[in-house]
């Protein structure tokens, strides 16, 4: 079906990565299934960019860890098929020979059934572990324009965080056009009007069908190949001239201000999972949740009841300042600032929680302090506990604690004391 009287678009998601960065969290769910802003998984984040940019036909290419993916896309993003809508998480399923996915190519590869079904004239592959907004149907506008085979999202980035990214360098006589493209340089170039920064992959692509169809194609027998967008598919494209850039700060999408026009974050380490949440909390976040012309859609909490704060026994009154609270939580005579609480949370009296996240289902027991800790879903903290003050305590007890002093609780993890 076309999209917007547009042409005929598939989107591929790339779901399949381990995100070994984010760990403990990632220990039993894939990465793009990792829960955020309360209420969000990461892959909300990609599917939802695409849905409002009106592109309906999406297959989601799983293959790590993927039931608790599974289940939030079964769940949250079934579409009707009457319109030939769909959203479709698709497993590794050794279509082809005997192996799981090698890489994010051969993940395409595996499923080139899917494009021959469709038959779209342009395929647009996302991943799925960024939190930002971006409306694909102007890159797609601006590929057909530029007549590329593959286009690329790009955005500034420093340079110390370079060997994290596909970085590109452009053609001077041709700024659109690719000249150059390295999969995570460990001895990058700046870029010549911002030594400090390059122009980095964003991981999101457009190609021309028949053209990614090819590639994979070729790629699949490729002698030495990583069978990797990024590390491969991406500069083979720009080795035949045929890969250009589009520029994220070019994307306008409906109810951006200016201080979140251009937000996009690779939320791939604790620190900067724990940054970008931190950030939602502050009074004037860059990343606004609450611009309903461009919804990001999640599960609906509706079956929840509200959040209820509550005047505790002791005289003491439940408090959430400066916090993201989601539905069914109960701040009972507890103080709970700068933090993010997913649903089914219950903070008890005296308990005192700052600058953390609690993922669902977190019990905090009375007289309990949390500072900077991320907490996953259904740890209970008896009575007492203390998280975030002593980092030699914290590391006893088997808490990942960073380099920056962020305290991770694993999903399981048993507190005694
Ligand atoms: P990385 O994110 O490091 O770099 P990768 O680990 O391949 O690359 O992940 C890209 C996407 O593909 C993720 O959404 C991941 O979940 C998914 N993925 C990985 N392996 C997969 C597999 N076997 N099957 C299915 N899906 C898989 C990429 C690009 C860089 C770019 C950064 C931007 O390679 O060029 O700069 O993204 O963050």
């Amino acid at each position: 079906m076309p999209n917007r009287g547009g042409p005929k678009v598939l989107a591929i998601v790339l779901a399949g990565g381990e995100g070994k960065r984010l760990m403990p969290m990632t220990a039993d769910r894939a990465k793009p299934a990792v829960p955020f802003g309360g209420i969000y998984r990461l892959i909300d984040f990609a599917l939802s960019n695409l849905v409002n940019s009106d592109y309906l036909q999406i297959v989601v290419l799983t293959q790590y860890k993927s039931h608790s993916l599974d289940r939030h896309i079964t769940k949250t993003w079934r579409m009707s098929s009457l319109l030939g809508n769909y959203v479709t998480p698709v497993p590794a399923q050794q279509r082809v020979g005997k192996n799981w996915y090698l890489g994010s190519a051969d993940a395409i590869y595996q499923s080139l059934n899917l494009i021959y079904d469709e038959k779209p004239e342009y395929v647009v592959v996302v991943g799925a572990d960024h939190v930002y907004r971006m409306d694909f149907a102007d890159m797609v506008e601006a590929h057909i324009a530029s007549g590329a085979k593959a286009s690329v999202a790009a955005i500034r980035q420093p340079i110390s965080l370079a060997d994290q990214f596909g970085v590109i360098d452009v053609d001077p006589e041709d700024p659109s056009r690719i000249r150059a493209f390295l999969e995570k340089p460990t001895d990058p170039q700046g870029l010549p009007d911002s030594p400090d920064e390059v122009l980095a992959s964003m991981g999101n692509y457009v190609f021309t069908a028949d053209a990614l169809i090819d590639a994979v194609t070729r790629d699949a027998d490729l002698e030495g190949s990583k069978h990797d967008m990024g590390g491969d598919i991406v500069p083979a494209f720009v080795d035949r001239g045929e890969a250009y850039v589009y520029d994220f700060k070019d994307n306008t999408i409906p109810g951006a201000e200016d201080r979140d026009r251009g937000y996009w974050r690779d939320v791939g380490t604790i620190d900067s999972y724990y940054d970008a949440h931190m950030d939602l909390v502050s009074v004037h976040p860059i990343f606004n949740l609450y611009n309903g012309d461009w919804p990001i859609h999640t599960t609906s909490g509706m079956s929840l009841p509200p959040v209820k704060f509550v005047h505790g026994e002791h005289g003491r009154t439940g408090t959430g300042v400066n916090s993201l609270i989601s539905p069914g939580c109960i701040i009972s005579g507890a103080t709970v600032s700068r933090s993010v609480l997913s649903p089914n949370v219950r903070v008890h009296s005296f308990s005192d929680v700052d600058s953390s996240i609690l993922l669902d289902g977190v019990d905090v027991g009375r007289s309990c302090i949390i500072r900077r800790a991320i907490i996953d879903k259904g740890v209970h903290l008896p009575e007492g506990t203390h998280i975030g003050l002593d980092h030699e305590q914290d590391r006893a007890r088997g808490f990942t604690v960073t380099e920056s002093g962020i305290v991770v609780v694993g999903k399981g993890t048993v507190i005694t004391s």
